[in-house]
């Protein structure tokens, strides 16, 4: 082996244990809590939630039972698989990823990277709430917020998108005056029917047209319309006709016979004026019709006529 050739091998081995051994991760540290991005060919975007897991409790095992919960739910919670709709298939897939760390895991320079969501017991929540603090969508700095811990099984997952931007879609009342609730902006007021009572402290209801949504109730799985609804916040609603799903070839230049006279395309079928034309109507087959599709069939075809001109028009030998 020459030299040079020995320090290419050495360099290659290097390389490829380096390639074994760092861990592959799934998806580098981006910039935001929430972020927003469209690959370079412009035909999938990518929504990437970074959620940071911070249990101040003492109790033992308190941090990974917490982190080990919310990422469990919150895993299960946006599992979905959306698309943008395009003018004709395929649409533009929308892949969604929520990246789940330990506080202590997150190096120092990336934690603001992340949501803050700092566990907090039960006991310092008010009846039916899930989650205090400021929900600044999309953005570094200040998306810390408190969640509270148990939970119900979606609540995570409604948590988040406020974190990603969106608002809650139900009407809530409580018989205590200082506890604030959301307002639909577009009714029902959920005291329509139900005024908050002593046994019955807090009356909730979804707004119009959210009652199968997760942020109008927690009983309901996050869907595609929550997604959409960041990914059309970012303005990345869009699935563009080219290149993601192009127009099909006009009729006079898609290798069809689309009219069934015997012959395909421009120039073979006279019906057409170009190859951009978009109907082969009428005409003729050039050369007699011979230009039949597939093309190997009319090869196959003379190449038998010629055999059997051939067969027919040989000089015989007369025994
Ligand atoms: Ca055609
Ligand atoms: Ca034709
Ligand atoms: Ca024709
Ligand atoms: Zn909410």
């Amino acid at each position: 082996m020459k030299r040079k050739n020995i320090r290419r091998a050495w360099l290659l081995s290097v390389a490829t244990v380096l390639v074994l051994v760092c861990p592959r991760s799934s998806q580098a540290v981006q910039p935001y809590g929430t972020t927003v991005i469209r690959d370079p060919g412009g035909c999938k975007v990518y929504v990437i939630v970074q959620i940071a897991v911070i249990d101040n409790s003492t109790e033992p095992d308190s941090v990974n039972a917490s982190y080990n919960r919310v990422k469990t739910a919150l895993e299960r919670c946006f599992n979905v698989s959306c698309s943008i709709p395009c003018a004709r298939p395929p649409a533009c897939p929308i892949i969604v990823t929520v990246d789940v760390k330990k506080w202590d895991d997150i190096p120092a320079l990336d934690r603001d990277k992340y949501h803050q969501v700092h566990m907090v017991e039960p006991k310092y929540f008010p009846r039916g709430s899930y989650s205090y603090g400021v929900y600044p969508p999309n953005g570094p700095g200040g998306q810390a917020v408190l969640w509270r811990v148990p939970n119900h099984r979606n609540a995570y997952g409604h948590e988040v998108l406020h974190l990603c931007g969106l608002e809650d879609e139900y009407c809530a009342r409580n018989i205590n005056p200082w506890e604030v609730e959301p307002v639909c902006d577009h009714g029902p007021d959920p005291c329509d029917s139900e005024e908050p009572t002593v046994q019955k402290p807090r009356t909730c209801k979804s707004c119009y047209g959210y009652a199968n949504d997760i942020m109008g109730a927690l009983d309901n799985n996050l869907s595609c319309s929550n997604i959409e609804r960041i990914v059309k916040a970012a303005q990345e609603f869009v699935c563009p006709e080219w290149p993601c799903c192009p127009a099909p070839p006009p009729p006079c230049s898609d290798g069809i016979d689309n009219d069934g006279d015997g012959c395909a395309d421009y120039p073979c079928d006279t019906g057409c004026e170009s190859a951009t034309d978009t109907s082969e109507e009428g005409g003729s087959c050039c050369d007699g019709g011979g230009a039949v599709t597939p093309r190997g069939l009319v090869v196959m075809a003379m190449l038998l006529l010629a055999t059997g001109v051939w067969m027919l028009l040989r000089p015989r030998v007369m025994s």
